[in-house]
């Protein structure tokens, strides 16, 4: 008897809608090297015998994406659902690293993609070495955006983050004849096959013009006529979390022109105009600038601002609607946490949106805005600090202007209540500057309208409340929290130094992936000879990885048994690379002077860029080839000493660094790193650290015990006294005669016999006023560095306390940052997603 089951859509449903996708998304190894040669096939018109390694990368990137999506879809379907409350993380910059080996970590592939790639002939390691890395960021900054995607994603949170897609990256560092030299990072030349282009996800975004008051059910609004309009378009990245199913996503956007602005003009016949617009449109989301920890005032970097924040906050109202109707709900909803003033002109868009295109109420409106900002300092330097001049902001954003004076007075109107002709709180708390030219503060905007303000490390939570806030933690204290930073232990661990992460496993489980704190695991095998030995194996077999690499882009043999002393950061005279060189200039003389000296040889390691148009930074990087030039070249130190600079410092060559390290170098001015990120990726892996009392410094060396700290030098309060009482370095400088012998040889041209007043500068500086206190701790820094090399000198004993270092570093997982922000700052729980039953 026929039922007619077969035609009943019902049985049909039976059927799970996925199953073809099961088999397109499966994880058996058939199934992955299956879906590899389809694209490379169907999507790349590529047949094997051409095929190159790249388009291997490109193939294998695209089964893993297609095996990211379903999660993905399933973790924002949850969301929806449930109604979860989310995140919404702006930053200008994410520097996230090189995506496929992360992705097969987090989502447990690593094996079956490698039996795979095994199957059709092709080299994983060949493959993963292809990967341009999106290098969308400058440093610190970036990498703790792109730490805090992972951990979010990890810990099952709900996020949606959002920046900028440039199309040129940080540039690439290339070294020609010890300068730095600039090139493009044309990082989306061979397409980029981690994003997800979403032609159908796209926002107008305002520029100029000027505004109107009109009537509106009987009473004004305002209408803002722009005289340019930009469309931003998303691109989406999925950010998958280590362990679990949850799929966030990082959206970027791209500015394109709107085309129907340009048939305006088209039809007025102005085509090269329209030509034209289309130009600088999409000039705005060109490139990354260049500068860290030196804001520049220029009208380009406002609007990639002022774009991104506001794609990103039409898109978060879109997705709000779909959820609810009332926008004094929205707070329920969302929590929006800004990445340093970059983003904070947000505070101004969101009254804009509220005010002028939902019709709230001025009251409602600054209240739903204050109960969903947060902000996140990240600088000490004054020179950081955002400021735009009101000419160019009322140029570019006369409506978001008119918004902020509003916001203004009636925020100092209310400070006069407390403080009626206290003038002077009221020029330090107001998001207006007046002298000595008139200009917008983007840090005051960003405490006036963020419900919570931290800083990144406690010194410098606790210098951000005495200083620059000061007058703002005087108003609400209970604004401020502190939030030390954290990395990640996948990508800084498990990841980069594989070796020492089956080592601890073997020892200890693998739970510490997700826990950190279960790394104290690891200290009873402290006292274990045994485990000691394999530990300095590990490090050994890393360090000449390094020294390979080393050879191989460099030409420079070194020797992997000597002490790796590593510093790479950015350069910055307050990072002090220089202090290092002098150290190391003192080691050279005190070789040639006594070769019997009781030192350990030493391979000292730099690595990093300096903004193109810092000069001082980048004669630093120029003395650093010559003195690695000079020792390298002399005889009479042999391999006891060797400084090599290692070009284009960016996640993928820092994987390959921290593991090696036997020294850290974390030797900033006190009181001038907000905290640092490198120290922790470092004392991860087994590095002990020499450095001062800055930053998360002192939470590592209490965290780690002091005797795995070479602590050197002024404390903060030291050096804001020294400097109050008249410091002297040039006395220093007279008074120390292996200081005097190491500067004048600099300035003299010794290392650069045929262009000997080259560093003249740089020395003239650290006589006459040497801002970051080099001279005063220029002694401490020598002994310290001496008591380095007498442990190093006794093997058992450094690597008890490199295990030991390792074993205490759990606090410094940006998990345990991630779950503080939840808790104390966005209201967001954990959503853990679920995947339906075929799936598993
Ligand atoms: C601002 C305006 C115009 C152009 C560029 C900028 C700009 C860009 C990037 C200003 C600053 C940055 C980056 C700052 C940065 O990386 N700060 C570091 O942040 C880390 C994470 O919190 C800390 O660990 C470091 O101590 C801090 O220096």
């Amino acid at each position: 008897m026929l039922t007619g089951d077969f035609m009943n859509p019902s049985h049909l449903a039976t059927i799970p809608p996925d199953d073809h996708n099961r088999v397109r998304t499966g994880t058996h190894p058939e199934q992955i090297a299956q879906s590899i040669r389809d694209h490379l096939h169907l999507i790349q018109a590529r047949f094997p015998a051409v095929a190159t390694p790249y388009d291997h990368y490109m193939a294998v990137a695209y089964a893993v994406r297609d095996r990211l999506l379903h999660r993905w879809t399933r973790t924002a379907e949850t969301y929806y659902r449930r109604r979860s409350k989310s995140v919404c993380y702006l930053s200008a910059e994410y520097l996230l690293g090189p995506q496929l080996g992360s992705n097969l970590l987090h989502l447990g592939l690593m094996p079956a993609v490698r039996e795979a790639v095994g199957m059709l002939d092709f080299d994983l390691d060949e493959i993963l070495e292809q990967e341009f890395e999106p290098g969308l960021g400058n440093g610190g900054l970036g990498r703790l955006a792109a730490c805090y995607l992972d951990a979010m994603a990890t810990l099952e949170v709900p996020s949606i983050s959002h920046g900028i897609r440039y199309e040129f990256g940080i540039f690439a560092q290339e070294i020609v004849n010890g300068w730095q030299v600039e090139k493009a990072d044309k990082w989306l030349r061979l397409g980029n096959p981690w994003e997800i282009a979403r032609p159908e996800i796209t926002f107008e975004v305002k520029f100029g013009g000027h505004t109107e008051v009109y009537n509106c059910d009987g009473g004004y609004q305002v209408r803002w006529v722009p005289d340019s309009v930009v469309r931003g378009m998303a691109y989406d990245t999925l950010i998958a979390g280590y362990g679990v199913n949850t799929v966030n996503l990082l959206r970027l956007w791209k500015a394109e022109a709107v085309e129907d602005f340009d048939f305006q003009i088209f039809n007025r016949g102005d085509y090269y105009r329209a030509v034209l617009d289309k130009v600088t449109s999409e000039n705005i989301t060109k490139v990354l600038y260049p500068n860290d920890e030196q804001a520049e005032g220029k009208a380009l970097r406002l609007k990639q601002q002022y774009f991104f924040v506001s794609c990103a906050l039409q898109d978060l109202l879109r997705l709000f609607f779909q959820k609810s109707k009332d926008l004094r709900d929205f707070p329920d909803e969302f929590f929006i946490q800004l990445n340093d003033t970059h983003p904070a002109v947000g505070v101004a868009e969101f009254m804009r949106l509220l005010v002028d295109e939902y019709s709230l109420g001025w009251d409602t409106a600054w209240e739903v805005t204050q109960a969903c900002f947060g902000y996140t300092n990240h600088t000490l330097m004054p020179e950081a600090l955002e400021k735009w001049p009101l000419s160019l902001f009322s140029q570019l954003l006369p409506r978001h202007l008119e918004i902020i004076y509003e916001i203004n007075q009636r925020f100092l109107d209310s400070v006069r209540i407390s403080f009626p002709d206290d003038v002077d709180r009221l020029a330090a708390l107001s998001i207006i500057e007046e002298a000595p030219e008139r200009q917008v503060r983007m840090a005051n905007l960003a405490c006036v309208g963020s419900r919570a303000i931290n800083g990144v490390a406690a010194l410098h939570t606790d210098l951000i409340k005495k200083g620059v806030f000061k007058d703002f933690h005087d108003l609400t204290p209970e604004k401020f929290s502190n939030k030390t930073n954290g990395v990640s232990p996948r990508r800084f661990l498990l990841l980069s130094n594989p070796g020492l992460a089956e080592l601890i496993t073997h020892h200890i489980g693998d739970g510490w992936v997700k826990d950190l704190d279960l790394l104290r695991g690891l200290e009873p095998h402290a006292k274990n000879p045994g485990f000691v030995k394999d530990w300095a194996a590990v490090k050994l077999s890393n360090k000449t990885r390094l020294a390979e690499q080393v050879l191989a882009r460099l030409g420079i043999r070194v020797n992997p048994t000597a002490l790796f002393d590593i510093q790479v950061k950015r350069l910055h005279e307050y990072k002090r690379q220089h202090l290092n060189l002098l150290h190391i200039i003192t080691l050279y003389n005190r070789l040639r002077d006594n070769p019997a000296l009781k030192a350990p040889p030493r391979v000292c390691i730099f690595s990093g860029k300096a903004a193109p148009g810092y000069w001082q930074a980048k004669l630093i990087i120029r003395l650093i080839h010559a003195v690695a030039d000079t020792v390298q070249k002399d005889p009479a130190v042999g391999d006891r000493l060797q400084v090599v600079f290692i070009p284009d410092f960016n996640v993928k060559n820092a994987q390959k660094i921290y593991p090696a390290a036997d020294l850290s170098e974390q030797i900033s001015t006190a009181g001038m790193e907000a905290s640092g990120t490198g120290n922790m990726k470092f004392a991860l892996n087994g590095a002990l650290t020499i450095g001062t009392l800055d930053g998360a410094n002192i939470e590592i060396r209490e965290a780690v015990g002091a005797e795995n700290f070479f602590l050197f030098g002024l404390s903060a309060a030291e050096v804001a006294h020294r400097k109050a009482e008249g410091y002297n370095p040039h006395a220093i400088y007279e008074s120390n005669p292996e200081l005097r012998l190491a500067l004048d040889q600099i300035a003299s041209g010794f290392f650069t016999p045929r262009d000997t007043g080259l560093f003249k500068p740089l020395v003239d500086t650290l006589l006459s006023h040497d801002p970051f206190m080099l001279m005063g701790d220029y002694q401490a820094y020598i002994d310290s560095q001496e008591r380095v090399g007498l442990t190093y000198l006794r093997p058992e004993r450094w690597h008890r306390l490199s295990i030991l270092n390792t074993a205490r570093m759990g606090r410094f997982s940006a998990d345990r940052s991630i779950r503080e922000y939840c808790e104390e700052i966005w209201g967001v729980a954990p959503q853990p997603i679920v995947m339906p039953a075929e799936f598993s």
